[in-house]
């Protein structure tokens, strides 16, 4: 088998990631594991050790300690059988990176970071849309959304900027359309598969 290859998918909350995540599953195969889907996935588990803390998490917009994150992460790509993921949502912090870098990173090969860079007033009425669409997120209200804006700046930017540095980033101007924006997804892709 080989090494597994994963691309990090990163972006404010609201700018598009799991939309257009769920189109490049649907035409290049990468299998999507969202961080924060797996998280409330767990959370939603009955008896689930770890509920009430990642509910509090999610709904003041904190990051998750990264042993649980990692670890679910770890068990959804081993179970998937898998060798391409879509990683949407994370690294977002010093602490998820450096709790990846000592331990999946060993075992994948990090392809690049997808970016999806949308104003973050954009973003904040995306998701204030959705919840009053009734997505049942107990983060689509205007408090959490303020704090999950304020934690992409402080905690996930500098993520971002370490991975431009290295080169590792390609940037997409979420601010289009869905199709429009896939149409740049898409051409990125159609490099790496060439
Ligand atoms: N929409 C999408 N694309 C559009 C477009 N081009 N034009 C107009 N509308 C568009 O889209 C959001 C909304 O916008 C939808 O209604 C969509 O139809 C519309 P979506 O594709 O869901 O955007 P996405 O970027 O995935 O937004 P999401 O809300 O999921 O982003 P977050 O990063 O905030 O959420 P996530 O689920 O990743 O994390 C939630 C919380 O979990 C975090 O705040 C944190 O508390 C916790 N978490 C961790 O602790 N650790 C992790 O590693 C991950 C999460
Ligand atoms: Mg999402």
């Amino acid at each position: 088998m080989s090494v597994p290859k994963v691309v990090f998918v990163l972006g404010p909350p609201g700018a598009g990631k799991g939309t257009q995540c769920q189109k490049i599953v649907e035409k290049y195969g990468y299998v999507h594991l969202s961080a924060g889907d797996l998280l409330r996935e767990e959370r939603a588990k009955p008896g689930s050790q770890f509920g009430e803390l990642i509910e509090n998490y999610i709904r003041e917009g904190k990051i998750v300690p990264v042993e649980i994150t990692c670890s679910l992460l770890e068990k959804a790509m081993e179970s998937s059988g898998k060798e391409k993921f879509l990683i949407d949502g994370f690294p977002r912090s010093q602490n998820n990176l450096d709790g990846w870098n000592n331990t999946v990173a060993k075992r994948v090969k990090l392809l690049f970071v997808l970016y999806f860079d949308c104003p973050l007033e954009t973003c904040t009425e995306r998701c204030l849309a959705r919840g009053a669409a009734g997505s049942g997120r107990s983060d689509d209200n205007v408090e959490s959304l303020n704090k999950r804006v304020q934690t992409f700046l402080s905690e996930t930017d500098p993520i971002i900027q370490h991975y431009k540095k290295l080169n590792l980033v390609e940037t997409v101007d979420a601010t289009k359309p869905a199709e429009q924006v896939f149409q740049s997804v898409s051409d990125i892709f159609d490099k790496i598969e060439a």
